[in-house]
C-alpha cells in the first residue's frame, strides 16, 4: 500500500512504521490518521508482517499531538470527521490482530500519547517527554485519552496529568506505569526489536487470542472477564500451533509455530 505520511520497513517480520512529518514534529493531521487506518488494515492482512512497531521520524518527536494548525481552521463538521477518524485509527491500532509496540523516541503529547496508549505497550527513549497538554489550548484529550489513561494508571493520576498539562520524563512515565521500559536513544529500536523477536518465537494465534482476551476483558467485571476468557480459550485447542507447542516441549526441542 502507498502511504503519504508513514514510511515502512519490514525487518524479518517486524514492520517498523515511522510517522514522517518531522517538520511538524509528526503531528497528526487527517492524512496521518487515514494512513494509520490503512496501516492497521495492512498489518492485519499482510502475512509478511508479524508485528508492528510505531515510532516517529527524526530524533525529536514520536508525535507532538494532533496538528494544531490543521485544527485552527476546522469547521464543526470537519472537527466531527476528524474526531471519528481519530477514534477509528486509535481503535484499529488497539485491536490490530498482531502485536503493536510504541517506540517513543521524543515528544509524545496529546494525540501522540493517545496513539501510544492504543499500542500494546510502550518503550521510550530517555529523551522522551509524555503528556496530555490539550487544556493549554482550551480543549481536552479527545482521541481516547480520558478513557485509556485512567484505565492504565488510575483516575487520580490521569486527572492530575490532564488538569496540569504536565510533561513527564520517560523515567516518571515508567514510574507511573505508562512506559514499560526506558532505553538510551541509540538503543531504543534495538531494544524494541529484541522484544519483538522474543514475541515472534511464540505461537501467533495464542498471542492474538490473548490480546483479544485482555483487550475485551479488562473493561468487564471480573466474572464477565473470566467468562470471556473461558469462551475464547477452547478455540486454541483446534490449532496446529497448540499441537506443535506441546509436542515440541515433550520432545525437548524448540517449537516451529506456523500461526495456524
Ligand atoms: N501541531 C502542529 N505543529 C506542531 C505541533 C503540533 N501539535 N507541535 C509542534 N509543531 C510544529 C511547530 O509549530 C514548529 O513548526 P515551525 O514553527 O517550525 O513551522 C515545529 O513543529 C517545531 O516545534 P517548536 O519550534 O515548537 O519546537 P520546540 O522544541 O521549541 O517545542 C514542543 C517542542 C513539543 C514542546 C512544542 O512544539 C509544543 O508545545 N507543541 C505542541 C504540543 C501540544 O500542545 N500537543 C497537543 C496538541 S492538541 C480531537 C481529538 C483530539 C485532539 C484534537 C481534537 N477531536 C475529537 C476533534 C487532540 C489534540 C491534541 O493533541
Amino acid at each position: 500500500m502507498e502511504y503519504s505520511t508513514i514510511s515502512l520497513e519490514n525487518r524479518e517480520g517486524v514492520c517498523i512504521a515511522k510517522i514522517n512529518r518531522p517538520k511538524a514534529l509528526n503531528a497528526l493531521n487527517p492524512d496521518v490518521l487515514n494512513d494509520l487506518v490503512k496501516l492497521a488494515h495492512e498489518v492485519n492482512e499482510n502475512s509478511e508482517i508479524k508485528l508492528l512497531v510505531l515510532t516517529g521520524e527524526g530524533d525529536k518527536a514520536f508525535v507532538a499531538g494532533a496538528d494544531i494548525a490543521a485544527m485552527q481552521s476546522m469547521s464543526p463538521l470537519e472537527a466531527n470527521r476528524f474526531c471519528q477518524l481519530g477514534h477509528q485509527a486509535m481503535s484499529m491500532i488497539e485491536n490490530c490482530r498482531k502485536p503493536v509496540i510504541a517506540a517513543v523516541n521524543g515528544f509524545c503529547l496529546g494525540g501522540g500519547l493517545e496513539l501510544a496508549l492504543s499500542c500494546d505497550f510502550i518503550y521510550a527513549s530517555e529523551k522522551a517527554k509524555l503528556g496530555l497538554p490539550e487544556v493549554n489550548l482550551g480543549i481536552f484529550p479527545g482521541f481516547g485519552g480520558t478513557q485509556r489513561l485512567p484505565r492504565l494508571i488510575g483516575k487520580n493520576r490521569a486527572k492530575e496529568l490532564i488538569f496540569t498539562a504536565a510533561m513527564l520524563s520517560a523515567q516518571q512515565a515508567q514510574e507511573w506505569g505508562i512506559v514499560n521500559k526506558v532505553c538510551s536513544p541509540e538503543s531504543l529500536l534495538e531494544e524494541v526489536e529484541k522484544t519483538a523477536h522474543e514475541i515472534l518465537k511464540k505461537g501467533p494465534v495464542a498471542i492474538e487470542l490473548a490480546k483479544r482476551s485482555v483487550n475485551e476483558g479488562t473493561d468487564l467485571d471480573i466474572n464477565s472477564g473470566l467468562a470471556l476468557e473461558k469462551a475464547i480459550f477452547p478455540s486454541i485447542f483446534s490449532t496446529e500451533d497448540k499441537n506443535e507447542g506441546i509436542t515440541a516441549f515433550l520432545e525437548k526441542r524448540a517449537a516451529n509455530f506456523k500461526g495456524q
